[in-house]
C-alpha cells in the first residue's frame, strides 16, 4: 500500500501592522478551504502567521509587546481555524508568537516568549509544538540598520529541542513529523537531529527580507532565494525527507519579503513552487516511501555516520583558528583535538 499525502504550502501575502489576527485567521480559513478542493491533507502556514512580522518593531518596554502574543492556543481569534480544520478533516501547522506562564532552568514561574509553531491533526488536536532554536537578529535597538530585527530581544531560545512525532496525518496512519521555523533550516545541524529521529516531512514556515538588512556587507538580491531553497534543498536530501517550506510575502509595513515557498522531496529536487508574492497555495503529492531510497544507501545513518570524528559540533560555537603551519606542525594532528 503506497504512503501517499497530499500537502500544501499556504504561502500568505502581507499582513500590515494594522491587520488583525481576524485578518489573517479569514485568510487562512479561505486558503484551507481551496486546500480541501484540491484533497490537499496537510496545509502549512508561516511564521508568525497571525501578524506583520513584528520584530522589525521596536518596543522599549518588552511588556508593550505582549500585544503580538498568544496567550493561549486556540485563541478566541484563532478558534475557527480550528473549527474549519475539523470540518474538514484538515491537519495544519502554523506559526505564531507563544506567552507562557512557566518555570524556567532556575524553577521560577515566570512569563516566556517563545516563537512557536504547532502541528494540528484533522481533529483539532494539538500533535507537535517546536519553539525556535536559531533565533537572527539582535536584542537592543540598532541605529545602523534600516529595518530592526529584533527576535532575540522578543523571543528566548526554544527549549524542546528539535522534537519529531509519528503521528496519524490525512489517511495516514503514522507519519514522522518535525518542524523548524525560518532561520532553523539554513543550520545542518537542525536538519540532521531530525534526520536522527527518522523524519519523514519536515514542514517550516519563514518570514524573510529580500535584501539582506545587516548592513555588513554586499549582498546580490538573488542569492537571497538561493541561499533559502539550496538549505531546503539540501536539508530534505541529506536526511531523505520531504520538506514544506511556507513563507510570508509581498511588501509588508513598507518591507519586502520574498515568497518562493517550496516543496521538496528526498532527492533534494523542487516540487513545487509559489510564483507570487500573495495569498497561494502549492500543493503536491509525497509519497513516503520515497524517503527510503537514501535513507537505506547514502544516508543509511547507522552504517556510515562517524559521531566520534565531529565532536566539534556539540563541543564548540564559534570558529576557531587553525594553527599555522610550519615544518615541524605535526601531520597527524587530529581535527578533534580541541583548541
Ligand atoms: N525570520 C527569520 O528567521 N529570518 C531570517 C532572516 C533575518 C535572515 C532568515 O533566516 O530567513
Amino acid at each position: 500500500m503506497p504512503r501517499i499525502i497530499t500537502v500544501a504550502a499556504a504561502q500568505l501575502g502581507p499582513l500590515q501592522k494594522a491587520d488583525t489576527r481576524q485578518v489573517a485567521v479569514e485568510r487562512m480559513m479561505r486558503l484551507m478551504e481551496r486546500a480541501q478542493t484540491r484533497g490537499v491533507e496537510l496545509v502549512v502556514f508561516p511564521e508568525l502567521a497571525l501578524t506583520t512580522f513584528f520584530p522589525r518593531h521596536y518596543h522599549e518596554d518588552i511588556g508593550e509587546a505582549d500585544g503580538w502574543f498568544e496567550h493561549a492556543m486556540p485563541s478566541n481569534e484563532t478558534a475557527p481555524l480550528f473549527a474549519l480544520a475539523r470540518k474538514l478533516g484538515i491537519a495544519f501547522h502554523l506559526g505564531y508568537a507563544e506567552l507562557a506562564e512557566e518555570t524556567d532552568e532556575t524553577g521560577s514561574l515566570r512569563k516566556r516568549r517563545f516563537n512557536t509553531s504547532i502541528l494540528v491533526n484533522g481533529r483539532g488536536e494539538i500533535v507537535l509544538k517546536y519553539r525556535k532554536v536559531h533565533l537572527p537578529g539582535h536584542a537592543e535597538f540598532d541605529p545602523k540598520r534600516k529595518v530592526q530585527h529584533l527576535e532575540k530581544r522578543y523571543f528566548e531560545v526554544g527549549n524542546l529541542g528539535f522534537p519529531v512525532i509519528r503521528a496519524p496525518i490525512g489517511g495516514l496512519s503514522g507519519i514522522n513529523m518535525g518542524m523548524m521555523i525560518c532561520n532553523d533550516r539554513r543550520w545542518p545541524e537542525a536538519w540532521r537531529v531530525l534526520g536522527l529521529q527518522g523524519v519523514e516531512l519536515v514542514t517550516l514556515g519563514y518570514n524573510t527580507p529580500s535584501l539582506n538588512m545587516d548592513a555588513a556587507g554586499f549582498e546580490a538580491h538573488h542569492l537571497r532565494v538561493f541561499h533559502s531553497h539550496l538549505s531546503i534543498q539540501a536539508g530534505a536530501y541529506q536526511n531523505a525527507t520531504f520538506a514544506v517550506a511556507t513563507a510570508k510575502a509581498g511588501t509588508e509595513d513598507g518591507c519586502e519579503l520574498f515568497g518562493h515557498s517550496i516543496i521538496v522531496n528526498p532527492q533534494g529536487e523542487i516540487m513545487a513552487q509559489a510564483t507570487s508574492w500573495d495569498d497561494e497555495l502549492i500543493t503536491a503529492d509525497c509519497d513516503l516511501d520515497m524517503c527510503t531510497l537514501g535513507r537505506t544507501t547514502i544516508f543509511a545513518f547507522d552504517k556510515h555516520r562517524r559521531p566520534e570524528t565531529y565532536t566539534r559540533i556539540t563541543e564548540q560555537i564559534g570558529a576557531v583558528e587553525p594553527p599555522v603551519w610550519s615544518r615541524d606542525t605535526p601531520t597527524h594532528r587530529r581535527s578533534t583535538d580541541l583548541a
